[in-house]
């Protein structure tokens, strides 16, 4: 299968997409993941995205386009994977449609995670606590919730359009949002996933 798994800051995506693709056995490819890891190692990647990160920002499409489609042909991708936390502009839309029709592919389905705003801030101070993101902090955090109603709430109309979106509330424990999505994508699959 070849998913997207959207959501606004907090909801869950990280956390689902590692379950998710471990029951469908195909990788996850987590856009914050690679920035993070770029960070670390301290490529010029790594700093050039620190900047925008740290301040709750995108991190500008030509950079995070190329890094995707680089990820894209790699072969354990060949038959199937899960995006995590991409696209999120429209731009990043289009660039995705493109990457995968040069290898003549779809998507089959774009689920999106929904949770209460106050319930997000809470997730991500408690994460905050016991991971030390820099990206975590109140202001940041209230910031990333506008990027995301701003400039990534809009893409759920456009794959609504295209009969690819499939909403999941992601609210109460994780087991039980991992259910939700697989019920979620059985009935508009007809999969037999997990
Ligand atoms: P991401 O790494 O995608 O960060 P995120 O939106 O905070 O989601 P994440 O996956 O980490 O958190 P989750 O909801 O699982 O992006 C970070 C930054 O990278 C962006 O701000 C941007 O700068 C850059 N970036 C990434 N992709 C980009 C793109 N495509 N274009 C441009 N820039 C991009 O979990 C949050 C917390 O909730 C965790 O602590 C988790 O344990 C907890 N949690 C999860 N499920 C829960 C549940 N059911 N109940 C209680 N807690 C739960």
């Amino acid at each position: 299968m070849r998913l997207v798994l959207m959501g606004p800051p907090g909801a869950g995506k990280g956390t689902q997409a590692k379950i998710i693709a471990g029951r469908l056995g195909i990788p996850v490819v987590s856009t914050g993941d690679i920035f993070r890891a770029n960070v670390s190692e301290g490529t010029p990647l790594g700093l050039e995205a620190k900047r925008y990160m740290d301040a709750g920002d995108y991190v500008p499409d030509a950079v995070t386009n190329g890094m995707v489609r680089d990820r894209l042909t790699q072969d354990d991708t060949a038959d199937g994977f899960l995006l995590d936390g991409y696209p999120r502009t429209v731009a990043q839309v289009e660039e995705l449609h493109a990457m995968l029709a040069d290898s003549g592919t779809s998507l089959d389905a774009v689920v999106v995670l929904t949770v209460d705003d106050e319930e997000l801030v809470q997730r991500l101070l408690h994460r905050a606590e016991t991971e030390g993101r820099t990206d975590d902090t109140e202001e940041v955090i209230r910031h990333r919730q506008d990027v995301y109603n701003e400039q990534t709430a809009p893409l759920l109309e456009v794959y609504a359009g295209r009969g690819l979106l499939v909403e999941v509330d992601g609210m109460g424990a994780v087991d039980e949002v991992t259910g939700r999505v697989f019920a979620a994508l059985d009935k508009v699959r007809g999969t037999t996933a997990g």
